[in-house]
């Protein structure tokens, strides 16, 4: 039986590279929450969950995700063969209700360690493995300004690092969102794909105007245009316009995407590793995608790199990814936090191949960026 032998989690708060304005929040920095564990046969793994702006995206918070791992799920861990990671999860999920974030945190560490153990990726644990080395990467324009918006585009466009653009709306009335898509759109012309996230941030009025504007403008999909749980309006504006919702909030797990699948509430779903409750839930529920003829996007909570990097292995083993990834996270910060930097390139992310999620920390940036600025429980 391998065993805990230790185990610690921190939050690292790594600053954005330009305020990133969303409807819910404008952030500043990430507050990245790592979960690092060693068990008995010396292998160490670690894993990552962040959410955005605080309480503001969803109901957990860095300081609530610490504190679920530390006092809830560590004295579950004493218990348990660390191999064993499906079971591992299903005694936490026995005595652990919700709590996703803190959930996949956990769970990623140990796929990391069980990977390093047999010598494979994390990709190759799950389902029939790797189907791809690199994924399409979407980078998100948030500047919160229109022509800062075009020439961050265009800086991508040139440094072929992303042709696939996310825009953040919802936040300004329709008619302002609606021209500021237009604009962008017009400015970078048919090469590349504009989509929008609007957060939750309209009613189904708005998303009514809002939808027909942004088809108008040349707006290709967009994500989660009414509240999470208003299904219904979902379907009824999926049977009303042709541009595809892609459900994000909505999708807090496997049994939500069965509950859209049923009603036909969305065409896209944004695969989000923590939302769902780990990269086995994930799973679920593309798997759930895929029956219903319902495509795939790899979708990010703006994780640092071991959450970007644990999301690009799940993604990475899916047959269909339509809608390619916004596995970006990283970029978004002023210092990566990994040893070695990730390969972003040619409008792609390299996925790793060493044993786990084939990364290490970055000892040193993390010291710095370590919010109790403790080093004494380092292992
Ligand atoms: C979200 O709601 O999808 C993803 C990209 C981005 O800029 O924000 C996130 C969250
Ligand atoms: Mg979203």
């Amino acid at each position: 039986m391998i065993k805990l032998a230790t185990f610690e989690t921190f939050i690292v708060d790594v600053p954005t590279i330009r305020p990133h304005v969303l409807s819910v929040a404008t952030m500043r920095a990430q507050s990245i929450v790592i979960v690092r564990l060693r068990a008995s046969d010396g292998v160490e793994g670690i894993g990552e969950a962040s959410t955005i702006g605080g309480l503001s995206y969803g109901p957990e918070s860095p300081e609530s995700i610490k504190l679920t791992l530390d006092t809830y799920m560590r004295p579950i861990l004493e218990g348990c063969d660390l191999a064993q990671v499906g079971a591992t999860m299903a005694a936490i999920s026995k005595r652990v209700v919700g709590n996703h974030f803190a959930k996949c945190a956990l769970e990623t560490a140990l796929l990391d360690a069980k990977g390093k153990r047999l010598g494979v990726s994390v990709s190759e644990l799950l389902g029939g493995g790797r189907l791809r080395e690199r994924l399409p990467v979407a980078w998100t324009l948030a500047s919160g300004k229109t022509a800062t918006d075009i020439a961050e585009a265009e800086a991508m466009l040139d440094a072929r690092r992303h042709n696939i653009f996310k825009l953040k709306i919802g936040k300004r009335s329709v008619d302002e969102d609606v021209a500021h898509v237009a604009a962008i759109k017009a400015a970078l012309g048919n090469e590349v794909s504009l989509r929008v996230d609007v957060n939750q941030g309209w009613s189904e009025t708005d998303a009514d105007r809002g939808m027909a504007g942004l088809l108008e403008a040349g707006c290709d999909l967009v994500e989660q245009p009414v509240r999470g749980h208003a299904h219904a309006a979902m379907k009824r504006l999926s049977a009303r316009h042709s541009l595809p919702i892609m459900a994000d909030e909505s999708l807090q797990g496997p049994e939500d995407g069965f509950a859209l699948a049923m009603q036909s509430s969305a065409r896209v779903f944004a695969i989000k590793i923590a939302q769902a409750g780990g990269l086995l839930a994930a799973q679920e529920l593309c798997a759930i995608a895929k029956a219903a003829g319902i495509e795939l996007y790899g979708g990010t909570m703006l994780e640092g790199g071991v959450g970007t990097v644990a999301s690009a292995h799940l993604c990475a083993t899916l047959s269909d990814l339509a809608w390619g990834t916004e596995l970006f996270g990283p970029l978004l910060l002023t210092e990566e936090i990994l040893e070695t930097p990730l390969d972003y390139s040619d409008f792609s992310l390299g996925v790793p191949n060493g044993p786990g999620l084939g990364i290490a920390l970055d000892a040193e940036k993390i010291d710095r960026f370590r919010r109790d600025g403790s080093t004494a429980r380092r292992i």
